[in-house]
């Protein structure tokens, strides 16, 4: 029987043993089942259940290659850096993360709380549910997680210790490829354009020097801003709901970067689920995902002032005009941020089942609605600072597109 101290990837049976050694509230359970759940690209993720207690584990493992394809050689460190981000975002905003137990860095896998009475968002937003508490939560969890870590709350050194900490150059490349170099080159013929929507993507985004100055601007700040510590991924496959709570998951693509990227990915993913809404004639929820957006983006702006009131420590952070240029900032680059991912989604390799789901016609149309939309975002963003804005760009492009 294996002592599990040298590294290997596990199956069902041999998470099962690492359960009965390693976790505590299971140590030699004899009923334990164990079914691997994991539907993102990257990790396995595990649910084992003490089936006479009802006590259950999730145990997430890094394999070295991503799970849906082997060209993407990862590092196993990237469960590191989840958990020690999980961890730092349970110190602010506990509600918001599932608890982590441990972290084994033998195994490359982390022991967490089991959060599977949830729904992951993407799914459910494209049956075009509805969460009213969302636009809090969410905008909570990304004033205090952006805010707390950055240079405004930290001590400087101490920020600097936690730049260093979480250095990720592998999975920061899956972004710096996939985010903002392919969709514009397909420098590594990997992008999936629907065969209708060739022309319309060679002239809006691979013929375009007007957009590509802006994504070389919204990439430098990618590859330099060490401004806060991001989720890194926060698309709404990244969020576990329910009606009354909010789980943000999977922050294994955490550094030191832009706050516009976390709350820009937010928007983006949210504009999806309003095209899922568009191409079904559902008005109700188109109503409901442009409230949120305003609400998240609003309500954001909010709490990220009233934390920066109370809790900055910077010196220059009494000075109004800094305050508000500093926000101002965030904002636009979140424009940038959002446009970026929406037109990733739509033409690179790792697309959304929001729009890939729907009737080829439909998907056509609003493939080209993202794309335009992106490019006002990106090309807009300095006029971009409040949740109206995002959406009025939305609404403009709808009625000149359709
Ligand atoms: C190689 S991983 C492809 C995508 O999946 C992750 O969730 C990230 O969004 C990444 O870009
Ligand atoms: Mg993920």
């Amino acid at each position: 029987m294996t002592s599990f101290d040298q590294y290997f990837l596990m199956n069902s049976e041999e998470v099962k043993e690492y359960v009965k050694k390693k976790v505590s509230f299971m140590l030699e359970s004899r009923h334990l089942e164990a079914n691997e759940i994991g539907d993102g690209n990257l990790n396995y993720v595990f649910r084992v259940i003490n089936q006479e207690t009802g006590k259950s584990v999730i145990i997430k493992q890094a394999g070295p290659t991503a799970r849906f394809n082997d060209d993407f050689k990862l590092s196993t460190d990237r469960i590191r850096i989840e958990s020690k981000a999980l961890q730092i975002e349970g110190l602010y905003t506990p509600n918001f993360v599932p608890e982590i137990y441990f972290y084994d860095d033998v195994m490359s896998c982390c022991a967490m709380e089991d959060l599977s009475d949830f729904t992951i968002m993407r799914t459910a937003l494209i049956k075009n549910k509805t969460f009213p508490l969302f636009a809090d939560h969410i905008s909570t969890f990304m004033a205090e997680s952006l805010l707390r870590s950055s240079d405004v709350v930290l001590n400087h050194k101490e920020k600097k210790f936690r730049v260093g900490e979480f250095i990720n150059p592998e999975l920061c490349e899956v972004s710096e490829d996939l985010v903002f170099t392919e969709p514009y080159f397909n420098s590594f013929n990997r992008n999936e354009v629907m065969e209708e929507n060739h022309s319309f993507v060679n002239e809006h985004l691979y013929k375009n020097e007007t957009l590509h100055f802006e994504v070389a601007k919204l990439k430098y700040l990618f590859l330099t801003k060490a401004e806060t510590l991001l989720h890194g991924d926060l698309h709404t496959g990244s969020i576990f709901i329910k009606e009354n709570e909010t789980k943000i998951i999977d922050p294994e693509f955490a550094f030191y970067g832009p706050m516009g990227y976390d709350v820009g990915n937010v928007v983006a993913n949210l504009v999806f689920a309003w095209m899922n809404g568009e191409a079904k004639d559902n008005e109700s929820f188109k109503l409901w995902v442009e409230e949120t957006i305003i609400r998240t983006i609003d309500l954001f702006k909010e709490k990220f002032t009233s934390i920066w009131n109370q809790s900055a420590a910077e010196r220059f952070a009494q000075n109004q005009a800094f305050q508000q240029h500093y926000l101002s900032t965030v904002i636009s680059e979140s424009a940038g941020m959002a446009g970026l991912e929406m037109n990733r989604r739509i033409v690179g390799l790792a697309k959304v089942k929001d729009i890939t789901s729907l009737e080829k016609e439909k998907r056509i149309q609003v493939e080209r609605l993202c794309i335009v939309t992106a490019n006002r975002f990106i090309l807009q963003r300095e006029q971009i600072q409040n949740g109206n804005d995002f959406v009025q760009v939305l609404k403009e492009v709808k009625e000149t597109l359709i």
